[in-house]
């Protein structure tokens, strides 16, 4: 019987320790101009980087409100089960800014600043996450956008802070980290784009991903819980911590 006991508690222990697995689609650690990018603007190398970044970098990159990059294609694996993520420190809590986008205004995922609040567009359908959590200037924090079975969840140090449909129009073919690709000419793929919202502030390890559906698990994201936000976790975000990959 104990033995059995045992046997038990090893399943429990290797089913509590598994995790879902990603594939990188595309990863970003900016500390240059991101290979592969056209660059818009003087977005500034500097040595400051998120202390808990996965990537153990040094430097990130800072844009001030006329600096981007645009991939001319979208690195997201598909319509559902991707995830992009970024640390990302606000400079200024004005206007209605892109930290990142997927896509165009015609279609795709984005990771939005309005104010003071941080949400996930859906581009042409609205608000799949709205802005929800509050933003401080001069801090880090990591935020993702998971498309997650159908549902768009949003995270800020790894924890979920919410959730909604996964409204959005077919994902159109371009990714822009620090403004939006606004699609002009009435309709997409114009020869000429524009681009819209440009973000303030500083941007470290973007990444994005995709996953078997139902195979997300929060502890295959890029955070590390920042000390303050440890103390509030306690032992959880320890736990947390224990059970991230590397
Ligand atoms: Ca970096
Ligand atoms: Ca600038």
């Amino acid at each position: 019987m104990e033995k059995m006991k045992s046997v038990v508690m090893l399943v429990l222990l290797v089913v509590g320790m598994s995790y879902g697995t990603i594939t990188t689609t595309a990863y970003y650690n900016m500390d240059g101009n991101p290979a592969g990018m056209d660059v818009y603007g003087t977005p500034t190398v500097t040595g400051d980087a998120p202390a808990g970044a996965g990537s153990g970098s040094t430097a990130s990159v800072n844009v001030d409100g006329d600096d981007w990059y645009n991939l001319g294609s979208n690195p997201l694996p598909g319509a559902d089960n991707y995830g992009i993520e970024v640390w990302a420190k606000a400079d200024a809590l004005d206007g209605f800014n892109f930290l990142v986008a997927a896509g165009t205004n015609y279609g795709g995922i984005s990771l939005v600043q309005v104010g003071n609040q941080m949400g996930v567009l859906a581009q042409g359908a609205g608000w799949a996450v709205p802005v929800v959590y509050d933003i401080v200037i001069g801090e880090w924090h990591h935020y993702a956008a998971v498309s997650n079975g159908g549902t768009v969840e949003f995270y800020v140090d790894g924890i979920l802070i919410d959730s909604g449909a996964n409204n959005a129009k077919p994902i159109q073919d371009s990714f822009t980290i620090g403004a939006n690709d606004k699609v002009d000419g009435g309709s997409a793929g114009s020869a000429t784009p524009t681009f819209e919202g440009a973000w303030k502030g500083s941007i470290d390890d973007v990444h994005v991903f995709g996953f078997e559906a139902g195979q997300f698990d929060a502890a295959d994201l890029n955070s590390i819980p920042e000390p303050a936000t440890l103390c509030l976790l306690g032992l959880g975000g320890l736990s947390l911590i224990r059970r991230k990959r590397n």
